[in-house]
C-alpha cells in the first residue's frame, strides 16, 4: 500500500476520493473545507445537508465518516470525516484523529475504490500540534493491511515545512 506525501491543493488531486476535514455539522467551513465546497460548487452542500442528523446539527461524529460526490472536483467522492480538536492530549485526541484515518479506508473499500488523498486532518484550526498528528497518521495507515497493494495513499500537506513533518512520521514508522 504505497503512501505519498506531497505538497499541494487537495481540490486539485486526480484522485478516487479525496477526505475533507470538516466539523460535525458538514455543511462547510474554513481550511480545507471551504476549499473543498468552494471547488465541488454548492451541490455538496446540498448533499451533506440531506445527510440524517444523529443529534441536533450532528451529521457526522468526532472520528467517523460521511461519503457524497465530488460534484465539480475532478475526484468521484469526497470522504468527510471530523478530527478531535486537540485539548491537550489527554481526551482521546490519538484515538479519534486514528478512527479518521481508518473509518476513511474502510469506506474506499466498501466503495471499491483504490486511490485516496488525506489533508493533515486536525492540524489547523482544530489545533493537533503536527508532529503528533503525523505520528498518529502514520502508524495506523500503516498499520493496515500492507497485501492490499491495490490502494494508493497520498498525504497531501499545504506547505513544504508540514509535508517534511509528515514525512518525518512516515519515516519514522
Ligand atoms: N489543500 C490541502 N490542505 C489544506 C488546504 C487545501 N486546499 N487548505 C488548508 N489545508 P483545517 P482542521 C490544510 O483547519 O484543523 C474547518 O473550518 C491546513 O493548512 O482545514 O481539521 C472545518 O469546518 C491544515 O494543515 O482543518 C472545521 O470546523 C490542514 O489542511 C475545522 O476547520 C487542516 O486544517 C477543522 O479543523
Amino acid at each position: 500500500m504505497p503512501i505519498t506525501v506531497v505538497t499541494a491543493d487537495i481540490t486539485q488531486l486526480r484522485v478516487d476520493t479525496i477526505v475533507n476535514a470538516a466539523n460535525p455539522g458538514l455543511l462547510g467551513g474554513g481550511g480545507v473545507d471551504g476549499a473543498i465546497h468552494r471547488a465541488a460548487g454548492p451541490a455538496l452542500l446540498n448533499a451533506c445537508r440531506a445527510l440524517p442528523e444523529s443529534a441536533p446539527g450532528v451529521r457526522c461524529p468526532t472520528g467517523e465518516v460521511r461519503i457524497t460526490p465530488g460534484f465539480d472536483l475532478p475526484v468521484r467522492y469526497v470522504i468527510h470525516t471530523v478530527g478531535p480538536i486537540w485539548q491537550g492530549g489527554d481526551h482521546d485526541e490519538a484515538e479519534l484523529l486514528s478512527h479518521c484515518y481508518r473509518n476513511s479506508l474502510r469506506l474506499l473499500r466498501e466503495h471499491r475504490l483504490h486511490t485516496i488523498a488525506f489533508p493533515a486532518i486536525s492540524c489547523g484550526v482544530y489545533g493537533y500540534p503536527a508532529t503528533l498528528a503525523a505520528a498518529v497518521a502514520a502508524a495506523t495507515l500503516c498499520d493496515e493491511p500492507t497485501h492490499d497493494a491495490s490502494i494508493d495513499i497520498t498525504l497531501c500537506c499545504f506547505s513544504d515545512a508540514m509535508r517534511a513533518i509528515f514525512q518525518g512520521a512516515l519515516n519514522a514508522v
